[in-house]
């Protein structure tokens, strides 16, 4: 666990050239009078890492994708590998995004793939975790949030581990306007960590973010919840006059 947040910011398929720069310069500016210690990063569609590459080098706030091959090099089509995020100075990679696992029918071998190709690559995967609403009424959230945990960690050195970032992400909290509430996060990552911590201290410390729903009215609350590292914003990054009051609460 650590004590200045990790704010990221995940696109989604949003954005244009133009916007893109309005929003970007407006981050930039924003975070200098932010207290130091405080990360950020935003995670745009493939087109524009070229872009965010020129207009935050040398600026506080960092850039990531959304998602990358599990494949090294080779022939497969429409695919973005590791390597190639790593030419635009990308740091971080989200990898098992909810919205990939459920409409690209990712499993948890093939995030796991992803989350080695990114560490390679000397990136620094987010695997994202969750529970459906209906795995959730069964009570089978630890269930679900173990067998998608252990898959990355099984494949990963204790050294890779340590070097990623896990995200919550409750797939019901998803987009919905409504997140996560305080208690259900509390118990959440603390069964997280507690897995982690199964992997050794090093593993143990690593960020563990929450997603879902996050907003200006919401964050700091989440953002004080034990085991809760910072934040994964999928709408509310969009505008920098909501962005930025989410990464203040972590400061
Ligand atoms: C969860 C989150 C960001 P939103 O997908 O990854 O999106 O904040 O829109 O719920």
């Amino acid at each position: 666990s650590v004590s200045t947040k990790l704010v990221i910011g995940n696109w989604k398929m949003h954005g244009g050239l133009r916007s893109n720069e309005v929003l970007l310069n407006a981050l930039v500016d924003g975070m200098k009078s932010m207290p130091p210690g405080l990360k950020v990063g935003v995670c745009v569609p493939f087109p524009y890492l070229a872009q965010a590459n020129a207009l935050l080098a040398g600026s506080r706030v960092e850039w990531g994708v959304q998602d990358l091959s599990s494949h090294h090099e080779g022939a497969y089509t429409g695919e973005v590998s590791a390597v190639m995020a790593a030419d635009f100075g990308t740091r971080y990679a989200i990898v098992g995004h909810s919205e990939r696992r459920e409409y690209h029918r990712e499993g948890a071998i093939l995030v796991a793939e992803k989350a080695e190709r990114a560490l390679e690559a000397g990136l620094t995967p987010i695997v994202c975790v969750g529970e459906t609403a209906e795995e959730r009424e069964y009570a089978f959230t630890e269930r679900v949030l173990s067998a998608q945990l252990s898959a990355v960690l099984d494949r990963l050195s204790v050294e890779q581990a340590a070097s990623m970032v896990l995200a919550y992400e409750p797939v019901w909290a998803i987009g919905s306007g409504t997140s996560a509430g305080v208690d259900d996060v509390r118990d959440v990552h603390a069964f997280l960590r507690g897995q982690l911590a199964a992997k050794g201290e090093a593993v143990g410390r690593i960020p563990v973010l929450y997603g879902g729903s996050l907003k200006p009215e919401n964050a700091a609350a989440l953002f004080a919840v034990p085991n809760v590292d910072g934040g994964l914003v999928g709408g509310a990054s969009l505008s920098a006059d909501k962005f930025l009051p989410i990464c203040e609460a972590g400061a």
